[in-house]
Formats: structure tokens, C-alpha cells, sequence
């Protein structure tokens, strides 16, 4: 498979209702979807997951755009892609810049899944075809409120809820949806919003039976993160410091925590996802499958992953429609236990279609190889 063309597009998807994190608000979702061409006109999708601002990450919708356009072509220029395992290889000679790699690097597995008339998560050996389906809630104007969309989100069948959670937003309103739902699986994130001097916060929290407590700490953290998790029975879960497969053998090796949740963008595609993985399948360490309010492309790559064996506990992808009024591509839908099946069909099993697309795209470039 030779590539001759990739295509980005900057899409801004409006909410269904915003979505607030210790690190901010969004309205609209910003991402960028990958189009990669080869010869013989087979093409995949990927997704960028960076947002408008550098506040989750560094990256940007900005940054990749200038990842992918100025930096990466001259690297994949005609790129041969025989195995898309090692493709992440040559992205390697850029330096970071995860989420752009991302993009173009799941575009190359769909190609590549869809070359061989298969599905991606049959030729990444996923051992399921359903998958759990969770649903991370924001923050919002009031406790009450919470419990209004935690209660509708339970109503139409989702196993697990993440509460988010900042200082002045936590300990009083975990306990009060403690309370409300003694029985749902329930955890926490914190995205980076404490320090260690907010021990006693945790400490009080591993009452509550949670799941696992996501990102307490800074967002590059490992050494910290092993104190806290040195003082807690709860599972402390790492997001934002986790950006390779490196990072996750120095997290265990440190015991910064005792569950990864694995975001295909962060950590730079599909093939840093499965050894992250594998790595902790190894390890003996659970992981889940994290997400970033993607369309429907990047949730095909994050449905694919999450058939893996060791993806033990439920999962950050929830149906389109918690998300968007109509996805861009066909939607990805709730079953009535909860889960989320697998699509049979060859690559990720969904594309954008074109008169869905055009109505968020803000810009459009094409650049041949
Ligand atoms: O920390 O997991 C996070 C969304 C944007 C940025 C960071 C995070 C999230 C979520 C949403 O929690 C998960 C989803 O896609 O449903
Ligand atoms: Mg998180």
C-alpha cells in the first residue's frame, strides 16, 4: 500500500449540552478528521482528538494542523506501508505531537483492516463483540442537577458513571450520588486539579466504594501519584501522564498507579494502544478504554480497542447521541444492557458521510505525497 494523499478536516461538532472539567467548559468539540488515500483508491479514517486549546494537553487543533502539514508529509512522502504495526515508526522522528500522529496513523489500520476485507478488531484480537459502555459527567450548576442527568443516564442503560470532579466540587458531591445510588459503579476525575496536600480529600473518598480515582494529581506526574497510591485501598487510574508505552512500564515500576485508561489520541494510535495493553495485560494491571467526546470515527477505533482481553473494567465510550444531535457518521447506539457492539464491517466499520461532514467542517486542506 503506497500513500499518496492524506486530507484533514478541521470540524467543530456543537455539544448536546457542554461539558466542564476542572480545566475548563466546552461548547463545541474541535478535532480534526484524517482522510488517507493510497494506490488503487483505498482510503482510511482517523481522528485528532486535540481540542481548540492547550488545556487538557499541549496539543491543539493548531498544532496537529502543523504537525500534519508542514512536518509529516516529507516523512510519509510515497510512505510503504507493508504492516501498519510499525507505521507509528517513522511518525517517531517527530516528537510528541501524539494526537496528530493519532490521526494519520489509525487512518493507515483502517486502510490497512479494510485492504484485507476485515474488521480492526478482529485483526487486533479483540475477544468480544460488545462492549461496556460508560458515561463521564461534567460538572454542573448544582448537586441536584447532577443527579437529574446521572438518574437519565442510568434510565437508558449505561453500567458505569465518572463524576468530574475539582476542588470545591468533590468530596460533599461524590458522597451525596453515594448516597442516591449505593449500588452504580461510580468513580471519579480529577484531571489533574490536586495536589498531595489534598491527601485527606482521597483519603476520605476511598470510603465511598469507587471504582478507581482518575488523574488525582499533576497532569506529568508519576512520583506523586505512587505516594498517594501508597495511602489509598482505590485504584488510582492514570490519564494525562501516561503519553507512551514508556510511561506506562515507569508507572507500574513506580507503583503510580494500579489502572490505565488508554486514549488512542494521547498516547499516539492504535499501535502505542495495544502495547500499553498489552504491557499491562502483562503486568497484571486492568486497563479501560478512555475517550475524548470523539465522532463517530474516533469512537470506531476506541470500540475496537476495547474488545481486547485485558480491558477489564467499562469504558468512556458512550452512544453518539450523549454527545452529538447527529455524529458524522452513522451513529454509534446503546444497546439495551449497556453496551455498545461491534460493527462487522471491514476497517473501523464507519465513515464520515459527506453531507454530515460539510456541516461542521471549518477548514479543508488536501496535500498529495
Ligand atoms: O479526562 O477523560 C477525560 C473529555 C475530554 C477531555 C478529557 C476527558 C474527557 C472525558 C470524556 O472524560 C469521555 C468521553 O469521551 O465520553
Ligand atoms: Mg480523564
Amino acid at each position: 500500500m503506497r500513500l499518496r494523499r492524506i486530507e484533514l478536516y478541521h470540524v467543530a461538532m456543537r455539544l448536546k449540552s457542554r461539558f466542564e472539567t476542572s480545566f475548563g467548559a466546552s461548547v463545541d468539540r474541535h478535532g480534526i478528521l484524517v482522510k488517507a488515500s493510497f494506490d488503487g483508491g483505498l482510503e482510511g479514517w482517523g481522528e485528532v482528538t486535540a481540542d481548540e486549546g492547550p488545556w487538557y494537553s499541549y496539543e491543539t487543533v493548531g498544532t496537529a494542523w502543523l504537525a500534519l502539514t508542514e512536518y509529516m508529509p516529507p516523512i510519509l512522502s510515497k510512505a510503504e506501508v507493508t504492516e501498519p504495526r510499525s507505521f507509528i515508526d517513522l511518525l517517531n522522528r517527530v516528537r510528541g505531537h501524539n494526537m496528530a500522529k493519532a490521526g494519520i496513523e489509525e487512518a493507515v489500520w483502517d486502510a490497512y483492516a479494510k485492504s484485507l476485507g476485515k474488521p480492526l478488531y478482529e485483526l487486533l484480537g479483540g475477544v468480544r463483540d460488545r462492549i461496556v459502555s460508560g458515561v463521564s459527567v461534567g460538572i454542573q450548576d448544582s448537586v441536584d442537577e447532577l443527579l437529574k442527568v446521572i438518574g437519565s443516564y442510568l434510565e437508558a442503560g449505561y453500567r458505569r458513571i465518572k463524576i468530574k470532579i475539582k476542588p470545591g466540587w468533590d468530596l460533599a458531591v461524590v458522597r451525596r450520588v453515594r448516597r442516591e445510588y449505593p449500588d452504580v459503579p461510580l468513580q471519579v476525575d480529577a484531571n489533574a486539579a490536586y495536589s498531595l496536600s489534598d491527601a485527606a480529600t482521597f483519603r476520605e473518598m476511598d470510603d465511598l466504594g469507587l471504582l478507581l480515582i482518575e488523574q488525582p494529581l499533576d497532569y506529568d506526574d508519576l512520583v506523586d501519584h505512587a505516594k498517594l497510591q501508597r495511602e489509598l485501598r482505590t485504584p488510582v487510574c492514570l490519564d494525562e501522564s501516561i503519553k507512551t508505552p514508556a510511561d506506562a512500564r515507569r508507572a507500574f515500576e513506580l507503583g503510580s498507579c494500579r489502572v490505565i485508561n488508554i486514549k488512542p489520541g494521547r498516547v499516539g494510535g492504535v499501535t502505542n494502544s495495544v502495547a500499553i495493553h498489552d504491557f499491562c495485560r502483562l503486568a497484571g494491571m486492568p486497563v479501560w478504554i478512555g475517550g475524548m467526546l470523539e465522532t463517530g470515527v474516533g469512537r470506531g477505533v476506541q470500540v475496537a480497542l476495547a474488545t481486547l482481553p485485558n480491558v477489564k473494567l467499562p469504558n468512556d465510550i458512550s452512544a453518539s447521541d450523549r454527545y452529538y444531535e447527529e455524529d458524522v457518521t452513522e451513529p454509534w447506539v446503546l444497546n439495551r444492557d449497556g453496551t455498545i457492539s461491534v460493527r462487522k464491517s471491514p476497517g473501523i466499520g464507519v465513515e464520515p458521510i459527506e453531507e454530515r461532514l460539510v456541516k461542521h467542517v471549518v477548514k479543508h486542506v488536501s496535500i498529495e505525497l
